[in-house]
């Protein structure tokens, strides 16, 4: 759809609702003659901004704002863009956005402008996937890369490296097909095999790095145990409101509850849970699913014991379970304990308050542990790591054509990771891959 608009005029306001200043981007043919209906004005500067007045077709006065005009190839998309930097971003920016339409422009869709500046060459394909990341990264480390894909631009070109040669065994492996009685050379098979390794290893690696950046941006904290043992007041301490019922009735907590907590800057959620135990009725039952459900899907078990209780076969249960995952045994009412299960265990107390310092400091370090390692390269978008998975697929089926000496499958295989590749570096790409891509980004970008 993106591609059938491309002598259009589109329009949006690209800043939120709410902010005290709305930016309404303007990019296509139109852009200039709709800034001089509405200014007056009959010629613009390139990135020479003016505060000017707005009005309406019938003249009607909608701001005084300030226009920023930027003319072709020079501006984010590569078409005339012009900005008008209006009062709020809220209904006055909605109404003069709907006035620009009656002049000509269209709504924009939903990374429309990124996928012209794409198109433009003013950016490649992994650019504009870090730079939605920038926009939409509540994370300060996922920020902090994307700023560096983004702006210097880092796996590009380690990516497109790998094009040359696969197109140097696409020509071969075509010419050996389409004219075997005159070509007499053979393919380069070690050649081969060693690229083969080579970007698998280089891939596999990318697709690690992606997860684990992904599981860092997402990192989650379960508060697991049985009932009774101070998993809510545990959840409230952490997020220092009381956010959870807690009670002395062991099965207060039904179902899980979770928040977003900061801790070092990076947003982390948090998750309390109903206690475990033998359910007495089906809806106890179903919360209790759910907890056991959440050990294997989170990040970090914080495993709570009540030391004033004999350990029992449901603290057990939960210590096995929770076995080779990150986890950290904690034992709470201290204030009342008169000694503890383990040696190792995080020592606290909801009540007093003692030992929670200690313990966000033992959950700080494990956040930090789980830090990916800045100096490596990313992908910031599912489509590239799913696209990354498809040509390690097809490098090992190229690994068995090899072997086989089946030219038509070798021929097929090379055809796909080469296409492949430059549709991770951003090289080319189908207009169908372009929608599934923008249709995740912003408005306004
Ligand atoms: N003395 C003492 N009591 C505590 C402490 N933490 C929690 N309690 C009490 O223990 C009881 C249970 O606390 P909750 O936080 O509701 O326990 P829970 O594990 O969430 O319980 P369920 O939701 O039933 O699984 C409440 O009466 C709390 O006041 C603590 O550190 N010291
Ligand atoms: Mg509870």
């Amino acid at each position: 759809m993106y591609h059938y608009r491309l002598k259009e005029t589109i329009a949006a306001v690209a800043t939120s609702p709410g902010s005290t200043i709305g930016i309404i981007r303007i990019s296509g043919d139109q852009a200039f003659n709709i800034a001089s209906k509405m200014t007056g004005r009959n010629s613009f500067s390139h990135m020479k901004a003016e505060l000017l007045k707005l009005k309406s077709e019938k003249k009607a006065l909608l701001d005084r704002c300030i226009v920023l005009p930027f003319r072709s190839p020079e501006s984010y998309t590569g078409e005339d863009v012009v900005e008008f930097h209006v009062h709020g971003a809220s209904l006055n920016a909605a109404d003069i956005l709907k006035k620009i339409f009656e002049m000509g422009a269209i709504p924009a869709l939903r990374g429309e402008f990124t996928f012209r500046a794409l198109l433009n060459s003013k950016m490649n394909l992994s650019e504009a996937f870090s730079i939605n990341a920038l926009i939409t990264s509540d994370n300060p480390f996922t920020v902090e890369l994307a700023r560096k894909e983004s702006f210097e631009n880092s796996s590009y070109p380690v990516l497109k490296k790998f094009i040359p040669e696969w197109e140097h065994y696409f020509t071969l492996s075509t010419a050996l097909i389409d004219f075997p009685d005159q070509v007499s050379a053979t393919l380069p098979f070690e050649k081969i095999r060693r690229s083969i390794d080579e970007m698998s290893v280089f891939l596999r690696k990318m697709i690690k790095n992606s997860s684990d950046l992904k599981k860092f941006s997402n990192f989650s904290i379960l508060i697991s145990g049985k009932p009774n043992v101070g998993k809510s007041s545990l959840f409230n301490a952490l997020l220092n409101r009381s956010r959870a019922i807690t009670s002395d009735i062991p099965g207060t907590t039904r179902d899980y509850l979770s928040e977003t907590l900061f801790i070092k800057g990076f947003p982390v959620i948090i998750i309390d849970s109903a206690g475990i135990h033998d359910p007495k009725a089906e809806i106890e039952k179903q919360g209790i699913d759910r907890s056991k459900k959440l050990i294997g899907n989170c990040d970090l078990v914080l495993l709570v014991i009540d030391p004033t209780r004999p350990l029992d076969r449901f603290d057990s249960g939960l210590i096995e379970r929770t076995e080779g995952l990150q986890r950290l045994i904690i034992e709470n009412k201290s204030d009342v304990a008169d000694g503890f299960h383990f040696s190792d265990s995080l020592k606290v107390s909801c009540v007093s308050g003692n030992g929670i310092e200690q313990m966000i400091h033992a959950i700080e370090t494990l956040i930090e542990s789980a830090k990916p390692d800045p100096g490596q390269f990313f992908f910031f978008n599912e489509w590239q790591t799913d696209t990354a998975e498809k040509t390690i697929e097809m490098l090992d089926s190229l690994r068995s054509g090899l072997e086989s000496d089946q030219i038509e499958l070798t021929h097929f295989c090379i055809k796909e990771i080469l296409l492949n590749i430059r549709n991770i570096s951003g090289e080319i790409s189908s207009f169908d891959v372009y929608e599934k891509i923008f249709g995740s980004f912003c408005l306004g970008k």
